[in-house]
Parts: structure tokens; C-alpha cells; sequence
């Protein structure tokens, strides 16, 4: 598996509000979370929810989202998409509008559940996927656009495409951030 992350903190700001972690263990669970508005206060948000995952990457996804909303009550909150790779599945689950874009041989379209990680939730939806070798996905916060898609991305370093889907298609006035993941 190869992972690749790529940040640009909205111009006039010393801190994006935008968080990610990578917690490997028996299996990979990646967190993209990011915190309403931008600046510290998002940040401090997007972090706690972070440190958060790392500490709880043990727990199943839904559970994790719940105790992070517990966690981070107090806070500005967050949107917040996890993804987890085992050896031969992947699951997905989000609350808020970071989103998570495909290129699989068998489709794979999840979506976030409305909210706000920090306010109460209900029940957040898991969603599975069997994944076929080099499978890739993209986790991304609404800083970047919606349209982007990752064709034409089969082929080229992780890396660089979390790079080229922030340069290419970031909003000026927020956070961006991309996590691609190729397995
Ligand atoms: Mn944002």
C-alpha cells in the first residue's frame, strides 16, 4: 500500500484548520478531519479529533466517530472522514463534507452522513468495499472541488497526485487537503 498527503493552509494564516493522521497497526486507519472555518481554532479542533483516532484506531469506525464527538464537545468541531485498510477490505465512514473519491475496478461511491463531529450524532453509517490490488482513493476536505475526479491518475505516484489535486483544484478561500491512498 502506498499513502501520500498534500496540505496548503489558506494564505494569511499561520495554521491550517485542516488535520490528518495515519495510524498503522494490524490494519491502517487514516482520519481527515476538517475544523469549522479556518485558523487556530479549527485547527485545534482537527487536532484533538486527530490525536483522538490515534489514540482509538482499536475501535470500529462508528465507534471512534462517536467518542470523538464526545471528545471534542467544547470545540468548533469538525468534519471528519476515516478510512481503514485490512488485507483484503476497506471501510469507510464520515460525518460532514470530507469526502472520499474512487478509481476501483469495482465501484465504490460512499458518502458522509450530515453534521458535525463535537454536536450530538446519530448513528454514522459504515460502508465496506472489497478492494482489487491498486485500487486507489482519494480523501479530501471542501477546500478542494468536488468536480475533480482521478482519471488519468491510474498510473502515477501517490505523492504527486495528492500534490496535483490541491494545486489543481483548491478553493482560494479555505484549507485544502488530499490523502491518496493506492493499495
Ligand atoms: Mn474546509
Amino acid at each position: 500500500m502506498e499513502i501520500g498527503a498534500f496540505q496548503r493552509t489558506l494564505r494569511g494564516e499561520d495554521v491550517c484548520g485542516d488535520a490528518y493522521a495515519v495510524v498503522s497497526k494490524q490494519e491502517t486507519t487514516i482520519v481527515v478531519a476538517d475544523g469549522l472555518g479556518h485558523g487556530p481554532e479549527a485547527a485545534a479542533a482537527a487536532q484533538l479529533i486527530c490525536r483522538y483516532v490515534e489514540e482509538h484506531a482499536d475501535e470500529s469506525l462508528d465507534t471512534i466517530l462517536q467518542g470523538a464527538t464526545l471528545a471534542a464537545k467544547g470545540t468548533r468541531g469538525a468534519a471528519v472522514a476515516l478510512l481503514r485498510i485490512g488485507a483484503r477490505r476497506l471501510s469507510f465512514s464520515a460525518v460532514g463534507n470530507v469526502e472520499l473519491r474512487t478509481l476501483t475496478r469495482r465501484p465504490f461511491s460512499p458518502v458522509g452522513a450530515p453534521g458535525i463531529v463535537a454536536r450530538p450524532l446519530r448513528r454514522v453509517r459504515v460502508f465496506e468495499h472489497l478492494f482489487d490490488s491498486q485500487d486507489l482513493f482519494a480523501l479530501f476536505t471542501d477546500g478542494i472541488s468536488t468536480s475533480f475526479s482521478l482519471d488519468g491518475y491510474e498510473s502515477q505516484p501517490v505523492q504527486r497526485i495528492a500534490e496535483s489535486v490541491v494545486s489543481s483544484h483548491g478553493k482560494a478561500h479555505d484549507d485544502a487537503t488530499c490523502v491518496v491512498v493506492r493499495v
